[in-house]
């Protein structure tokens, strides 16, 4: 089972970094750092300077050349100074390669941006701030061709195969299908009537260059939270649509509780900063995308949040074999939580569209 893993690393791996990166001081200090689900992080001190470094999750990331080819791809041909906060690369180690493969595992090592990282933020100005930052990302790659970047992750937010996940794991379930089980097993089949949805804008919509892991913590903010300083977490950069990047936005900021909150009944969405997020948006890609691209962004929240909500519940049955977890139900309660925000979403599609029109009348769109 993939549970939490030790706080620290082995002395032999930090000998092994050393040789790699060609550091000649034992004045090394480590510790676990960050909220994500995928890679474990430590903050790494080396004689004062500081990194982060991940010990890379290479099953769930399978391809770590495409990573390496997409982000080389992206940086060729545009300059990442157009952007006003930073896209931090991975540092090579002394043979030139991002990825550092050790016994202990496949490493990587990042310059440390200074900053603020948040799980939820509590301010309409700041959703409006993170979604200038997501937007303006999708602006400056809009001249690229999406289509020469590689799938890093085959499928990553395609909605019809994570329904066929679902129903594989479904047959062969690892856990007990307890009361909580099976009605989320219930809620979730409900709502596969999206699937549709979804299907129709793939074949409506361009593809863009997007990052498809727009979680509000991967973005640094300003320690006045009035700035970004960088946009973290590029694996999943490749091609998808502009509604992925508002969906996972509204999915971890327009929502009153954030993603591991076990509070189901105080779960809503919070309409003061779903406007913030659609004015970022709004105001940076407007004009510069197609009407009915803009017109999908709402649906996004939605597709978002039951996309995360099946993969959540996909892996509970699995018995955790993908998400870290800290305890064995946890990602069930994931689950649950995804399916509260996303009803919420849906008895609020009235409202949300009365915020739309709102918007582009006060912006003149
Ligand atoms: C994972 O690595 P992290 O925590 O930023 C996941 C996202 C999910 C997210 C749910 C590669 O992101 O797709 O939205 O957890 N990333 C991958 O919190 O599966
Ligand atoms: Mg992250």
């Amino acid at each position: 089972m993939n549970t939490e893993p030790k706080t620290t690393m082995n002395e032999s791996v930090l000998d092994a970094l050393k040789a790699a990166y060609g550091w000649e001081t034992d004045q090394i200090k480590h510790r676990r750092f960050g909220s994500g689900h995928i890679h474990k992080t430590y903050l790494l001190t080396v004689d004062g300077q500081v990194y982060i470094l991940q010990e890379f999750n290479d099953k769930v990331f399978s391809l770590p050349e495409r990573i390496s080819g997409n982000l080389a791809y992206l940086m060729e041909q545009f300059d990442p100074g157009q952007l006003p906060f930073a896209l931090p690369m991975p540092v090579t180690n002394r043979e030139g390669s991002f990825f550092t493969r050790l016994d202990g595992g496949l490493f990587r090592l990042f310059p440390f941006v200074s900053g603020i990282t948040r799980d939820a933020i509590d301010q309409r100005g700041q959703a409006k701030i993170a979604a200038e930052a997501f937007a303006r990302f999708i602006q400056v790659f809009l001249p690229a061709d999406a289509r020469q970047l590689k799938d890093t992750i085959p499928h990553f937010h395609d909605l019809e195969k994570r329904y066929r996940q679902f129903d594989t794991a479904l047959l062969h379930p690892k856990v007990s299908l307890d009361r909580a089980t099976k009605e989320m097993i219930d809620f979730y089949r409900e709502k596969s009537e999206l699937v549709d949805k979804y299907l129709y804008y793939r074949s409506q919509l361009p593809l863009r260059v997007t990052h498809n892991d727009t979680k509000i913590n991967n973005l640094i903010f300003a320690e006045n939270l009035e700035r970004v300083n960088a946009l973290i977490d590029l694996d999943t950069i490749m091609a998808g649509f502009v509604f992925f990047d508002f969906g996972d936005l509204v999915r971890t900021v327009a929502c009153t509780r954030d993603e591991s909150s076990m509070e189901w009944d105080s779960i809503d969405v919070d309409m003061v900063k779903y406007e913030g997020l659609l004015e970022g948006f709004y105001t940076v890609l407007a004009g510069e995308i197609g009407s009915e691209e803009l017109e999908s962004l709402p649906f996004g929240g939605e597709m978002m949040t039951l996309i995360m909500g099946v993969r959540f519940l996909t892996d509970h049955l699995n018995r955790n074999v993908y998400y870290q977890v800290q305890y064995p139900e946890q990602n069930l309660h994931r689950a649950q939580n995804q399916a509260a925000l996303l009803d919420a979403l849906i008895g609020k599609r009235a409202a949300i569209n009365a915020l739309e029109e709102k918007l582009r009348n006060e912006l003149s769109l």
